[in-house]
């Protein structure tokens, strides 16, 4: 059978993303909220999807501060998942409570087809890295590591990849706590470790990348110190680089812009060479494959659309 979707992440058995890691292919993700929002990364030539707490809290209209629950940032991500080729990692943020709620959260997201998932060291409730002025509190490292350890003997598949990740630079601490905290981690048998910055220039991620001397590969989140590409953050050891919201900033852009013109003339024609045709939107959900479907599977006589319906009578709309 064909049907519209492809088939769940895992399913194939194409190298991991820990093997190709380890082989030195430096590898990017890009963040995605829903099903299309992945979709269109995966077309891009994204490597692997992140999950984003940011981007799905920003889509379900909240800050990103645990205010959705762990089902309900499963539900996104298995959608995710259902909804591309390429792997998935999860941000799961503190694992949405201590090492048992974590523990929790790694079988949940591995059984629906999740490659892999990122618990940081934030305390519950967690706030969003760049948020000024809000509470930000990290648990301790020892905490952390025994969470890290947790999460890794819930897991089932052998393949399920956990990053650790590190808020010390975040919350001030500076480059010596960071490597500290990334090692225990490491050595609790986390696959990879993300140390975040939110500094405009990369110094502290060159200088930890510089010191760090764990057999784990590093990384990063050039969201703040965008200068830097993400070929050099591989060149300097960070074996993963995450694009984790420049898709959702790009369409919150595009669509205040469009609906701007759209309500100042109230004429939908003004938007035509702003916006993509309808058939960009057919091609993106699966029409094709959805025709292949109807003549495999329904009797002849329901699946004659009728010719007005076709997106050629369309009028490139
Ligand atoms: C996310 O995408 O939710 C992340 C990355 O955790 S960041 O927002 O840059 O902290
Ligand atoms: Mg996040």
């Amino acid at each position: 059978m064909t049907f519209s979707v492809p088939p769940v992440t895992g399913d194939d058995d194409s190298e991991t993303i820990a093997t190709r890691l380890r082989n030195g292919v430096g590898l990017i993700a890009v963040g995605a909220h829903d099903g299309l929002s992945a979709r269109l990364a995966e077309h891009a030539g994204a490597d692997l999807i992140w999950g984003s707490g940011f981007e799905i809290a920003a889509a379900a209209g909240v800050p990103d501060a645990n205010l959705l629950t762990m089902t309900e940032q499963l539900e996104q991500c298995a959608l995710i998942a259902r909804s591309v080729g390429i792997p998935v990692i999860a941000d799961c943020d503190n694992g949405f409570g201590n090492a048992i709620n974590a523990a929790l959260t790694t079988r949940r997201f591995e059984a629906a087809g999740i490659a892999g998932m990122c618990i940081e060291d934030n305390a519950f409730p967690k706030r969003c890295s760049f948020y000024e002025g809000v509470g930000r509190d990290l648990v301790s490292a020892s905490e952390h590591a025994l969470k890290v350890r947790a999460c890794k003997e819930a897991q089932r598949r052998d393949d399920f990849f956990l990053i650790a990740r590190t808020e010390a630079l975040i919350a001030g601490a500076g480059v010596a706590e960071a490597l500290d905290r990334a090692g225990r981690y490491a050595d609790a048998g986390a696959d990879a470790v993300l140390v975040h910055s939110k500094k405009p220039d990369p110094a502290q991620m060159v200088e930890f990348a510089r010191q760090w001397s764990g057999d784990v590969p590093l990384v990063a989140v050039p969201t703040t110190y965008d200068e830097v590409s993400a070929a050099e953050l591989h060149r300097i050891g960070y074996g993963l680089v995450i694009f984790a919201n420049q898709g959702l900033r790009s369409a919150i852009r595009a669509v205040e812009e469009n609906l701007r013109v759209l309500l100042a003339s109230g004429r939908a024609a003004d938007l035509r060479d702003r916006m993509v045709p309808l058939a960009r939107v057919f091609d993106l959900v699966g029409l094709e494959q959805l025709r292949a479907d109807e003549a495999a599977y329904l009797p002849s006589e329901l699946t004659l659309v009728p010719q007005t319906l076709r997106p050629s009578a369309l009028g490139g709309l």
